[in-house]
C-alpha cells in the first residue's frame, strides 16, 4: 500500500461515522425508545460473544444517573496493541463500521447475521465513549466524542491484575427523540441472555434510583421455561432436551436445545432463538420442532393404542398448554433470514436439526413418562372435542333460533362494513339496549357491534367443553376470527381493537373481568399484542342552561364538581346509571368517537402475578379468594354523592 494510507482510511472512517449519523435508520432501525437501546445491544452483544468465546463470566450494565451507560465485561480486554493500518486496533473496533468480521473467532456470534453493526455505530451517536481495556497488566484507554472523533489516541493509564473491558457512553440527544433509558428494556433482555447461556452473570444497576438486579442461571433454558409458567399449574417437570446435529454434505454442525413444560391452560407460548437472539418469526427451527412434536405424539399414542390406527392428533391440540423455548446454534455461513424484520430462520438445515434430534429424544422420554404422555394425549384429545363441540353449539344455536324465528347471537353482530383488520374495531356490549345505542350510533365502516346478554360464563370454573359449548364464548372466538389457545392466530383476528363496554357499576366490572378472564385463557397474544381495551363511558351528563343549552360531561367526581363550581348559570346533573340510558349520539360522543373517547389499554405487567391472580380471584377456591381479599382490598367507606 502506499504511504498515504493512514490518510486515506481516516478520510473513510469519518465518512462512514458521518453516514450513520446522517441515516442512523439504516444503522439502528429508528431514533425512537428502541434505537436508544439498541446502541446498548450493540455493546452488549460483544461483552456476550466474549464471553461464549470462553472468556469473562459476568457483564454488568449500569443506567448512570445522566442516562449515559456504562458496560463492563471480564473477558480478555479488547485488543491494544498496533493494527497493519497502523493505529490502535482499539480505534478501529470503535470507529470503523462493521469492524467485527476480523476480530473475532468464535463459531456462533450472538448478532451475527442479524442487526449486529457493530460498537463504531454505538460511538458514532454518542456525544462521548470511553474505551478501558484491561490487558497485558495495563490499563489502557480512548475516549471519543461528538460521534466518534478521536479525543487523543490510546493512553496507558496504569497497571492492573484484571483484564477485561469497560464502555461508557451517552446516546446524542440530537439524534434520538428520548435519551432517558427504561430499566426494565434492559432487565428484560439482560435476563434473556442470562437464561440462554448457562452460568453467565448479567446485573442492572440503575444510578438514577439505586435499583440493581441480577441474573444467573445454571440450567439455562430450563429454568426460563420455568419462569414463563411460573403461577400456571404444571403438569409435570420442565423437560429438557439438546443435541448436536451433523449437517449433510457439509463439514459443520448444528447445536440444538429445547425446554418444555405442559401445563393446565389453553394457551400455547413457544420461544425461539438462533445464536442467543429472538426469532420473534420463528421460522425453520420452530417448524423443526412442531414437526418432531406432533410425530413423537402420534407415534407413541398409535403404540399404546391410545387412539385407533386411522385417527391422529392434531398438533395444536398436542400443544395446548405448553410453553417451550427453542434455541440453536448456527455458523454465520449457514445462517439465513426471512421476512421484512429479518426475524425469521431460514436455514433449512434447522429444521433438520430439530426434527431430528427432538423426535428421538422425546420419543424415548414419552415412554420413560407413561402416566404423564397418556395424560397429554387424553388432553389433547379432549382438546380436539371441545373445538368440534364449538363449532356444533354455534351450528345448532342459529338452527335452533332460526326455527324459533329468533336471532341468534351471530346475527345479532354488527359488522363493520369495510373489512379492514388494521383499523376495525369490535366493541362488546353490555346488554341488548346499549347494544342497540351503539348500532345506531358508531361508525359503521370501521366499528362492529356484538351486544352480550347477561352474564358471562367464568372461563376459570368452566370445563374446556363447557366453555365452547357457550354461545357467548364461541361467537367471541368466530366473530374474532384467529381461533384459540393453540391455535390462536394473532395475523387472522380482524379487529385492531376489542373493546369492552360495560355500565359503569359493580355488574359492569364483573363482566370486565371476566372477559379479561376469558382473552388472558384463551387468546393471550391479544392481551400481549395490546389489542384489548376497556372503553370509559362518563359517570355525569352536566347540562349548561344559559343563553344556549350545553351538555358537558364528568368521568369523576372531581371533574363533575369543577364543571358546577365554575359554571355561572343554572345545571342539570344527571347521574348515568348505565350505558342504557345514554342515546345513540351521547354514547357516540363520550365513548365510541376516537376523537374525543378514552380508551383504557389493558395489558400485563408481571406474568406470574396475572395469573396467580385471576386464578386466585376467578377460580373455585373461595377460602384463597378470602384469603387475598383480606390481604388486599382495604374495604373504606366512601361518602356516596347527593344525585
Ligand atoms: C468484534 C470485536 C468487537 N474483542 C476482541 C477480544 C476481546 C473482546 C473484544 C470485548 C463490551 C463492553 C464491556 C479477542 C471484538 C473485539 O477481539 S470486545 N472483548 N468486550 C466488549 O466489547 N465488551 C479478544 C482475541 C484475543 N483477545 C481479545
Amino acid at each position: 500500500m502506499a504511504k498515504n494510507t493512514y490518510d486515506d482510511s481516516s478520510i473513510t472512517v469519518l465518512e462512514g461515522l458521518e453516514h450513520v449519523r446522517k441515516r442512523p435508520g439504516m444503522y439502528i432501525g429508528s431514533t425512537d425508545e428502541r434505537g436508544l437501546h439498541h446502541l446498548v445491544w450493540e455493546i452488549v452483544d460483544n461483552a456476550i460473544d466474549e464471553a461464549l468465546a470462553g472468556y469473562g463470566k459476568e457483564i454488568d450494565v449500569t443506567i448512570n444517573e445522566d442516562n449515559s451507560i456504562t458496560v463492563e465485561d471480564n473477558g480478555r480486554g479488547v485488543p491494544c496493541g498496533m493494527h497493519p493500518t497502523g493505529k490502535n486496533t482499539m480505534e478501529i473496533i470503535y470507529t470503523k463500521l462493521n469492524a467485527g468480521g476480523k476480530f473475532d473467532n468464535n463459531a456462533y456470534k450472538t448478532s451475527g447475521g442479524l442487526h449486529g453493526v457493530g460498537a463504531s455505530v454505538t460511538n458514532a451517536l454518542s456525544t462521548y465513549m470511553i474505551v478501558t481495556s484491561y490487558r497485558d497488566g495495563k490499563i489502557h484507554q480512548i475516549k471519543f466524542e461528538n460521534g466518534g472523533k478521536k479525543v487523543s489516541d490510546v493512553v496507558i493509564l496504569g497497571e492492573t491484575r484484571k483484564t477485561g473491558t469497560t464502555v461508557t457512553f451517552k446516546p446524542d440527544s440530537e439524534i434520538f427523540s428520548t435519551t432517558v433509558y427504561n430499566f426494565d428494556t434492559i432487565k428484560t433482555r439482560l435476563r434473556e441472555s442470562a437464561f440462554l447461556i448457562k452460568n453467565l452473570k448479567m446485573v442492572i444497576i440503575d444510578r438514577r434510583n439505586g435499583k440493581k438486579e441480577e441474573f444467573v442461571y445454571e440450567n439455562g433454558i430450563s429454568e426460563y421455561v420455568a419462569f414463563l409458567t411460573n403461577g400456571k399449574k404444571p403438569l409435570h417437570n420442565v423437560a429438557y432436551f439438546e443435541g448436536v446435529y451433523n449437517v449433510p454434505d457439509v463439514n459443520d454442525e448444528i447445536e440444538i436445545e429445547v425446554a418444555l413444560q405442559f401445563t393446565n391452560d389453553y394457551n400455547e407460548k413457544i420461544v425461539s432463538f438462533v445464536n442467543n437472539v429472538k426469532t420473534q418469526d420463528g421460522g425453520t427451527h420452530e417448524t423443526g420442532f412442531k414437526s418432531a412434536l406432533t410425530k413423537a405424539f402420534n407415534d407413541y399414542a398409535h403404540k399404546m393404542k391410545l387412539i385407533k390406527d386411522n385417527q391422529t392428533l392434531e398438533g395444536a391440540d398436542i400443544r395446548t398448554g405448553m410453553t417451550a423455548v427453542v434455541s440453536v446454534r448456527i455458523s454465520e455461513k449457514l445462517l439465513e433470514f426471512e421476512g421484512q424484520t429479518k426475524g425469521k430462520l431460514g436455514t433449512p438445515a434447522a429444521k433438520s436439526a430439530v426434527d431430528t434430534i427432538l423426535s428421538e429424544k422425546l420419543g424415548y422420554f414419552l415412554v420413560e413418562n407413561k402416566s404423564l404422555s397418556e395424560a397429554l394425549v387424553q388432553k389433547a384429545l379432549k382438546e380436539a372435542e371441545a373445538r368440534a363441540a364449538s363449532r356444533r353449539a354455534r351450528e345448532q344455536a342459529r338452527l335452533d333460533k332460526s326455527q324459533k324465528g329468533e336471532k341468534n347471537i351471530s346475527a345479532k353482530l354488527a359488522p363493520t362494513s369495510e373489512k379492514n383488520k388494521e383499523i376495525n374495531e369490535l366493541y362488546l356490549v353490555e346488554g341488548d339496549s346499549a347494544g342497540g345505542s351503539a348500532k345506531q350510533g358508531r361508525d359503521r365502516r370501521f366499528q362492529a357491534i356484538l351486544p352480550l346478554r347477561g352474564k358471562v360464563l367464568n372461563t376459570e370454573k368452566a370445563t374446556l367443553e363447557a366453555a365452547m359449548q357457550n354461545e357467548e364464548i364461541s361467537t367471541m372466538i368466530y366473530t374474532i376470527g384467529a381461533d384459540y389457545g393453540a391455535k390462536f392466530d394473532l395475523k387472522k383476528c380482524n379487529y385492531k381493537k376489542i373493546i369492552i363496554m360495560t355500565d359503569a357499576d359493580d355488574d359492569g366490572a364483573h363482566i370486565q373481568v371476566l372477559l379479561l378472564t376469558f382473552f388472558f385463557r384463551y387468546m393471550k397474544p391479544l392481551v400481549e399484542d395490546g389489542r384489548i381495551y376497556l372503553a370509559l363511558p362518563p359517570l355525569f351528563k352536566i347540562t349548561k342552561r344559559g343563553k344556549k343549552e350545553e351538555i358537558v360531561y364528568a368521568w369523576t367526581n372531581e371533574e363533575k364538581d369543577k364543571i358546577l363550581k365554575e359554571c355561572k348559570c343554572p345545571t342539570i346533573l344527571q347521574r348515568y346509571k348505565g350505558l342504557g340510558e345514554m342515546n345513540a349520539e351521547q354514547l357516540w360522543e363520550t365513548t365510541m368517537n376516537p376523537e374525543t373517547r378514552t380508551l383504557v389499554k389493558v395489558g400485563i405487567d408481571d406474568e406470574a402475578e396475572a395469573e396467580n391472580q385471576i386464578e386466585v380471584l376467578m377460580g373455585s377456591d373461595s377460602n384463597r379468594r378470602r384469603e387475598w381479599l383480606e390481604n388486599h382490598v382495604q374495604f373504606t367507606l366512601e361518602e356516596e354523592e347527593g344525585e
